[in-house]
């Protein structure tokens, strides 16, 4: 052990037999912040805008176990849209209508389908989405896209920002519970990267139960642009969060429980937990020379501890490491303690002598400030500044890192924060471009800040002002379940547009089954296309009419119903809603969405549009008449 490691351990007993352990173990429902005394909220600021005023950032936020993307408008913190992603949407029918039935259940696999097919599924309708980012081009989002991750159900998605709607889902094979996702920021992505949470036999088929000696964790890298599995890595410890650097050589993962435990006393045994440092171009290279196992379609390369490949590196850190953040400055890397109070510094131009044996892994730790009780994600200004939620201070602290790096003590400031927050981000601060002008604090708690909605209650978001010489928070934003990670995205970065192209390839199946059927999907048709008991039903709307007026069909029939919005105008969406048979779809303006039911039900029944499109919105409908089986 070196002395660096030794005066860690040392350092980190003392702190954490104290205070961290036992605060983190009772309960978390009062924090400190809540007797440091809360500092009022300012109503003015320029948080808030006047009615019609434009924000200057997109907010991408996640919402965890809602299963959704959000869109939200920073600094007024409006939310202004939600897209559907894991979840099942009402109001879109997102995870009913046939083209995101397509996206949701294309790339499941084989014993997943078969296991929703006994519940009476065709995809899950729930997920755990915790991480947005954005694709990136040289070190700065694009504005291509935005992926996320599924930890409830193993998936990535990826949601197109030209439409803001997700257009691939994939569920990663031989991973259990993707948790940390981060996409490759240089040359660009390129890679998104994606941490396998919990450990499992690599052959999960029950031949190894309780023998966790046997688990392995999986390290994913994916095709951005194809959304294909580029390769897996066999790692040591289970995988939390992930970053990558600005030169396209490393990715890293910050590790709790490397000491592979099943249960708590087992997972906090160990004095120190690692990072875990993926060399991108050996990993590559491995591929190229066939060093790996092809297991359910993809490559696994062994990265294990103890291989002595050349394609990882364990870092050791105090135990239970949580967020893990590449500053802007493109060399230094925030490794934030959780269990302990310090976050650890890691300078990635070390990492090349790292690999090649020249240095010890604790060498690539330049500095481990202590600033607080439960460091879990540090944010950055550009300035050489960080800001790291402390959870059990219920505070965010402000720090410096040239000050960190000279030994002296970087806290600049701390803010208190209502309560113990998770996440946090900077506008723009995961780029190159951090402009150091907000920071939102993302609080689990939010206890006595609102009005009182029964013990569920929202978590709170608070807007901070980071322009000053002192921190200020100006603003607090309840949010539903449960946003653990946003990104501050500038406005003139993102583009979308404002109706579809005709020609996209959302409807690719429409259009294809259109013309098999000979009817132009763009006006539909006038009487249903009968396929043995199998019925197509295309129509057009314009407000406030559907091209049918009435149909009929016959009970048992197999009905798919093809709707094309030929209004063109910015923000005539309509629907169409089929009453008593659970039927209900959005359809953008120039779009076209599909949704097949069976006619179970005899009689007269209502279809009508549920998206409020005109004066004779109310009088958008039809009739279908589903004709009673002889008896
Ligand atoms: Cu990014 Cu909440 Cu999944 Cu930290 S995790 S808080
Ligand atoms: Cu069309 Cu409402």
């Amino acid at each position: 052990m070196s002395d660096k490691t030794e005066k860690l351990t040392v350092s980190r007993r003392g702190v954490l037999g104290a205070t961290a352990t036992g605060a983190l173990m009772a309960t978390t429902g009062v924090g400190a912040g809540m007797f440091a005394g809360a500092r009022p909220v300012r109503a003015e600021g320029k948080a808030s805008l006047a009615p019609g005023e434009l924000d200057e950032y997109y907010g991408f936020w996640s919402s965890g176990q809602t299963g959704e993307l959000r869109i939200l408008g920073v600094p007024s913190m409006r939310e202004i849209m939600r897209v559907p992603v894991f979840n099942r949407c009402s109001a879109t029918g997102w995870g009913q209508t046939n083209e995101s039935l397509k996206i949701l259940t294309e790339n499941l696999l084989p014993e997943t389908k078969e296991m929703l097919a006994a519940h009476g599924k065709q995809t899950y309708d729930n997920g755990d989405l915790h991480h947005p980012h954005m694709s990136f081009t040289d070190g700065v989002y694009d504005g291509r896209y935005l992926f996320m991750n599924d930890k409830a159900n193993t998936r990535v998605a990826r949601v197109r920002c030209d439409v803001m709607k997700c257009d691939k889902i994939i569920e990663i094979p031989n991973a259990h519970d993707i948790h940390g996702l981060r996409p490759q920021k240089f040359p660009r992505t390129g890679y998104v990267f994606a941490n396998g949470e919990h450990e499992a036999p690599l052959v999960n088929d029950g031949t190894v139960l309780d023998d966790p000696s046997q688990y392995v964790n999986v390290y994913t890298a994916i095709d951005g642009d194809t959304m294909e599995i580029a390769w897996q890595v066999l790692v040591s410890g289970n995988l939390d969060n992930t970053d990558c650097d600005y030169q396209g050589k490393y990715s890293f993962s910050t590790s709790y429980n490397s000491e592979m435990g099943t249960n708590l006393a087992e997972m906090t045994e160990g004095e120190l937990d690692h990072v875990v440092v993926f060399n991108l171009k050996e990993i590559e290279a491995g591929v190229a020379a066939g060093d790996y196992q092809e297991l359910n379609g993809v490559k696994v390369l062994d990265g294990r501890k103890g291989q002595n490949k050349n394609y990882t590196r364990y870092i050791p850190i105090p135990n239970s490491p949580h967020g893990i953040n590449t500053a802007p400055d493109g060399k230094h890397v925030m490794i934030n303690g959780k269990l302990s109070p310090t976050v650890s510094v890691m300078d990635v131009t070390k990492l090349d002598d790292l690999f090649a044996g020249n240095i010890e892994p604790r060498d690539c730790i330049v500095a481990e400030p202590e600033l607080g009780l439960g460091p879990l994600h540090t944010a950055f200004d550009g300035q050489g500044n960080c800001f790291t939620t402390l959870f059990l201070d219920s505070q965010v602290v402000k720090w410096n890192i040239d000050k960190a790096l000279a030994g002296e003590d970087p806290i600049i400031e701390k803010v208190d924060v209502q309560y113990q927050p998770g996440h946090n981000s900077t506008s723009m601060g995961e780029t190159k471009e951090a402009d150091g002008k907000w920071l939102v604090s993302m609080n689990k708690f939010s206890k006595d800040r609102f009005l009182n909605t029964g013990p569920l209650k929202a978590e709170n978001e608070q807007l901070i002002d980071i322009t000053g010489s002192s921190m200020k928070v100006v603003h607090d934003g309840p949010t539903f379940a449960e946003p653990h990670d946003s990104i501050i995205v500038r406005a003139d970065i993102v583009k979308p547009l404002n109706i579809w192209n005709r020609d996209d390839s959302m409807w690719e199946e429409a259009r294809k089954q259109a013309e098999a059927d000979g009817v132009d999907l763009d006006w539909g048709h006038d009487e249903p296309i009968r396929d043995g008991n199998k019925v197509r039903v295309y129509m057009h709307s314009i407000a406030p009419n559907f091209s049918l007026e009435k149909f009929t069909v016959k009970q048992g029939d197999e009905v798919t119903i093809y709707v094309t919005n030929m209004d063109d105008i910015e923000d005539v969406t309509h629907g169409f809603c089929l009453s008593n048979f659970g039927v209900a779809m959005e359809v953008g303006p120039q779009a076209t969405a599909s949704v097949t039911f069976t006619a179970t039900r005899p009689g007269v029944h209502w279809y009508y549009c549920q998206w409020f499109c005109h004066a004779l919105h109310m009088e958008m409908r039809g009739r279908i008449f589903v004709e009673p089986k002889a008896t």
